[in-house]
């Protein structure tokens, strides 16, 4: 018997800026054509209402942690009729068209929602990966939540702290601490962000141990674990697809799948929080076109060569810069090429309807 309540899944009157009536509920998974909700009367699966999502609709599709308005049915599928603001979210860029149902043009991809924290998780060994960190803060600060740094496994190692301090340099502000799931070793210092009713993200390739710290912080196996491969130290992708829990705690925690698929759609503004310590170099070269390549006057080239601006900062800003340009670039291409595809189309069809009149 189900005895929580949408209130323990962080619902509050509050997210429903319209003040509907109506019954709610928080998206826990996401399947092929269903959802798994859960609402005051306990979990249901429920699909879209046609009607409302796929007749060029407005309405954004829904998505794992996303708070939705249902139809509920007791004898059947429920109807979710409406996706709530979200306060928080990750994105990506859906070129093929399917992944968000039936949507056939470049569109904006949700794949997390509503959530507090993002655990971004990497494990000390050969996953170990400082550019692989700064990309997945970028897109943490992007996505409205506040990013945490865990380095995972820490068994593994005699002395973490030399990964420490190199994370700690680019982290540029976010909190970073080693864990281990296996000995429990540095969990006490998460409790700062465990608290009830909040949601938390886990980030991280797979392999590096995020559904064994969800089960290491439930006190219970709630999540299938499974051993990484010994030659390459890779992980098997166990977790399939994205799950909010609720922990007897009251925190709830999305794991994910090695969220390989993240992209950096629309990631500016994240790159210019996480890289604000490179971006108080800009705007004060001589020229205001700088390239910073061999201009004279530069005041990034000064800091490179004095040092104060390490160089792999520089070059991993200067990457994800153009990653986001790039994939800003691409979405827009795409979008075009579909407008011009679907102009012909209209064309086509307008002719061969003028051509039956004639
Ligand atoms: N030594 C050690 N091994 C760990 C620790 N945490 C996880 N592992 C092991 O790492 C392997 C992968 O762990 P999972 O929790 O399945 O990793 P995951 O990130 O959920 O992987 P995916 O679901 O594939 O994305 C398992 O063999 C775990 O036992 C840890 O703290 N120390
Ligand atoms: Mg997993």
């Amino acid at each position: 018997m189900n005895t929580f309540t949408l209130q323990d899944y962080g619902f509050t009157q509050q997210l429903d800026p319209l003040h509907t009536e109506g019954t709610y509920a928080r998206v826990t998974a996401v399947h092929k054509q269903h959802y798994s909700l859960m609402t005051d009367q306990g979990e249901c699966l429920a699909r879209l209402k046609a009607g409302i999502y796929f007749n060029n609709g407005t309405e954004e599709f829904p998505t794992t942690g996303d708070y939705v308005q249902i139809q509920y049915n007791p004898g059947g599928d429920s109807l979710i009729v409406r996706t709530l603001p979200r306060r928080s979210k990750f994105s990506r860029n859906d070129f093929s068209g399917h992944a968000a149902g039936y949507a056939k043009t470049v569109k904006e991809q949700t794949v997390a929602a509503n959530f507090d924290y993002v655990f971004i998780m990497q494990s000390l060994n050969h996953d170990f990966n400082p550019r692989r960190i700064e990309r997945y803060l970028a897109l943490s600060w992007q996505s409205g939540a506040i990013p945490v740094i865990l380095l995972t496994k820490a068994d593994l190692i005699d002395d973490p702290s030399e990964y420490l301090a190199k994370v700690q340099h680019l982290a540029n502000g976010a909190k970073v601490h080693a864990i281990s799931a296996k000995t429990g070793e540095g969990l006490d210092r998460l409790s700062t962000y465990l608290i009830r009713g909040h949601t938390i993200v886990f980030l991280g390739s797979s392999g590096v141990g995020k559904s064994s710290l969800v089960n290491a912080l439930a006190g219970e196996d709630m999540m299938a674990v499974s051993a990484i491969r010994e030659e390459d130290s890779k992980g098997k992708h166990t977790t399939t697809h994205r799950q909010l829990l609720l922990l007897s705690s009251g925190v709830m925690v999305i794991d994910t799948p090695g969220m390989r698929e993240l992209g950096m759609w629309e990631s500016s503004a994240g790159i210019r929080e996480g890289f604000s310590d490179v971006e108080r170099y800009l705007g004060n070269c001589k020229f205001s076109d700088c390239a910073h390549t061999r201009e004279p006057g530069c005041m990034v080239r000064a800091a490179l060569e004095s040092g104060e601006l390490p160089q792999e900062r520089w070059d991993s800003y200067v990457a994800l810069r153009r990653e986001t340009a790039f994939v800003e670039n691409k979405a827009a291409y795409l979008r075009n090429k579909t407008a011009q595809h679907v102009a012909l189309k209209v064309g086509e069809r307008q002719r061969q309807r003028g051509g039956k009149h004639r």
